[in-house]
């Protein structure tokens, strides 16, 4: 993948806001450069349609479309990439099933950077960078000064950041050296999303 395609990376998933689909085609008009489907509601037929849905807008706008977790359903839609967590099917497994594909590996500490890269991730993600309530179960936020040593000690390694951030604290973050930002909140519970895109690609 291109590091810029990090650059403004949203995530979301049905739960995220009321009608997903113009959420999405809203952000991809703003000039989001990639997009992650995490969805945590939807089932059987209905993910599987929903995600195709959400595969055909990115094609559309020529954005990376990402899978997350659900290795299974990327493979399947033959997907740009996959998003694999530490508690997800292991990052080496996912490679192994979408060989040609992306693969973006969440990491919290430098030893699990260090294992995203032998497993042969393309990118990670790194967070929670400040507090979110998009993910109960997200460990203490790191802050922007142990962001920019992870950057330091793994420099080549395109890298997002993810976690709370907002217009206002995105250029703090990026100032970091990361490649981007990840946001599911600030751009799918904003009430203008072309604003709140155009606002991240400062
Ligand atoms: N992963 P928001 S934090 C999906 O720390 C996710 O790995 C995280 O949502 C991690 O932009 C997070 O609304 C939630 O804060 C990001």
């Amino acid at each position: 993948m291109k590091r810029e395609q990090l650059h403004t990376y949203f995530i979301m998933g049905s739960e995220n806001c009321d009608e997903p689909l113009h959420v999405l085609e809203q952000a991809l008009q703003a000039g989001v450069t990639c997009f992650q489907l995490r969805e945590k509601n939807l089932t059987g037929e209905a993910r599987l349609q929903f995600a195709k849905a959400c595969q055909a807008l990115c094609q559309r706008y020529a954005v990376p479309f990402i899978v997350n977790d659900d290795v299974a359903l990327a493979v399947q839609l033959q997907a740009d990439g996959v998003h694999v967590g530490q508690d997800d099917l292991a990052a080496a497994e996912a490679r192994k099933q979408l060989p040609h594909g992306i693969l973006g590996v969440s990491a919290h500490n430098e030893a699990e950077i260090a294992q995203a890269i032998a497993d042969g991730a393309d990118y990670v993600g790194i967070g929670p960078i400040f507090a979110t309530t998009s993910k109960p179960d997200a460990k203490t936020p790191c802050g922007t000064t142990a962001l920019r040593a992870m950057h330091e000690r793994f420099p080549s390694l395109p890298k997002v950041a993810i976690g709370g951030i907002t217009p206002a604290n995105a250029r703090a973050v990026r100032a970091t050296g990361v490649d981007g930002v990840a946001v599911i909140s600030a751009i799918a519970g904003a009430p203008d999303i072309l604003a709140a895109v155009k606002a991240f690609n400062l």
